[in-house]
C-alpha cells in the first residue's frame, strides 16, 4: 500500500442544523483511531477496546452526513493500462488505472468516508453477499466496503487463470490460483481491516476491500460525493481514506434529525 504523502488538508465544514439537541456522543466501545500508527488508521480499522461488538438499534431523530472528497493538487492523468498477457480476454475493453480517479470539480472517486467511533446505531442493511468480480482482467468494483464477519465471493467471469492475492493486516492473507473452472472462491474477513487485492497473473489488476466494524461507511462516487444516513446525533471523527492519498480526519457534529455537510480536500 502506498504510504500517505505529505499532503496538506484543507477542510471546509458547514453544518446545517434542523433543531434538536446536539453534541451527545453515542456509546463508543471502539478506541479512536487517533494515535494509532499510519498503517492502522483509516476506515475499517476499529481496534476493539474491550472487544464489544457494534450493536444495531433503532435510531431516533437520526441525522445525516453528506459531502464530497476533493483533490486540489497537480493534475495526475490516469495511466492507460498496458495489457501484456491474455490479450484476447484482457484487451477487449481498454482501462486506465484507478489509483487516483479525479472527476467533476476535482471529486475523488473511490475514497472511503466513515464516522467513528460509534458502538451503537442503525442495523446493517440487508444486502446480498458481497462479491468481487474479475471481468476482462479487471476487478469490479475497484473499492468496496463489506461488514466485518462477511464472506467475500471472488468470482472468475473470464474463463482464464487468475490469482487472488490479498494483503490484510488483521485477517488471514490469501494467495491462491483461481483457474477458469473455479468460478468462485470464498474468503472470510472476520476483522475490521483495509485489504489490498492483486492478481499475480495480471499485474495491473488491483482492488481494495474495506472491512467495516459498523455500517457508517460510504465509497465516494465519480463526483467525490458521499452520504451517511441514519446517524445518531453527536460528535464524531469524520474520516476519508484513499489508497494513494492516505487518510484525513476532521471533527463533525451531527444534529438530531438534521444534516451535517463536509468537504474534505486533499491538497498537495
Ligand atoms: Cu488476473
Amino acid at each position: 500500500m502506498a504510504a500517505p504523502r505529505s499532503l496538506v488538508v484543507l477542510a471546509a465544514l458547514v453544518l446545517s442544523a434542523c433543531g434538536g439537541e446536539r453534541g451527545q456522543t453515542p456509546v463508543a466501545p471502539g478506541a479512536p483511531t487517533a494515535g494509532a500508527t499510519p498503517e492502522l488508521t483509516g476506515p475499517g480499522y476499529a481496534p476493539a477496546a474491550g472487544g464489544a461488538p457494534y450493536v444495531g438499534v433503532t435510531v431516533a431523530d437520526a441525522g445525516r452526513v453528506g459531502g464530497r472528497v476533493v483533490y486540489k493538487g497537480a493534475p495526475r492523468p490516469p495511466r492507460p493500462i498496458q495489457v501484456t498477457k491474455d490479450s484476447a480476454v484482457c484487451g477487449v475493453v481498454a482501462h486506465t488505472e484507478e489509483s487516483l480517479v479525479v472527476g467533476t470539480d476535482g471529486g475523488i472517486r473511490y475514497a472511503v468516508v466513515s464516522i467513528g467511533p460509534i458502538g451503537r446505531g442503525k442495523a446493517w442493511p440487508a444486502a446480498a453477499k458481497p462479491s468481487l468480480d474479475q471481468h476482462g482482467c479487471w476487478f469490479i468494483p475497484h473499492v468496496q466496503v463489506i461488514p466485518a464477519g462477511a464472506i467475500l465471493d471472488v468470482v472468475n467471469s473470464d474463463g482464464i487463470l487468475h490469482n487472488i492475492h490479498t494483503y490484510p493486516k488483521h485477517n488471514l492473507p490469501a494467495n491462491m490460483a483461481q483457474p477458469k473452472f473455479k468460478k468462485v472462491l470464498s474468503l472470510p474477513f472476520p476483522a475490521p481491516d483495509v485489504v489490498k487485492v492483486n492478481c499475480d497473473v495480471h499485474s495491473w489488476m488491483s482492488a481494495w476491500i474495506v472491512v467495516a466494524a459498523h455500517p457508517y461507511y460510504a465509497v465516494t462516487d465519480e463526483r467525490g460525493a458521499f452520504t451517511l444516513e441514519g446517524v445518531p446525533h453527536g460528535t464524531y471523527t469524520l474520516s476519508a481514506w484513499h489508497e494513494t492519498l492516505g487518510t484525513r480526519d476532521q471533527s463533525i457534529t451531527v444534529p438530531a434529525g438534521g444534516a451535517a455537510e463536509a468537504t474534505i480536500i486533499f491538497q498537495e
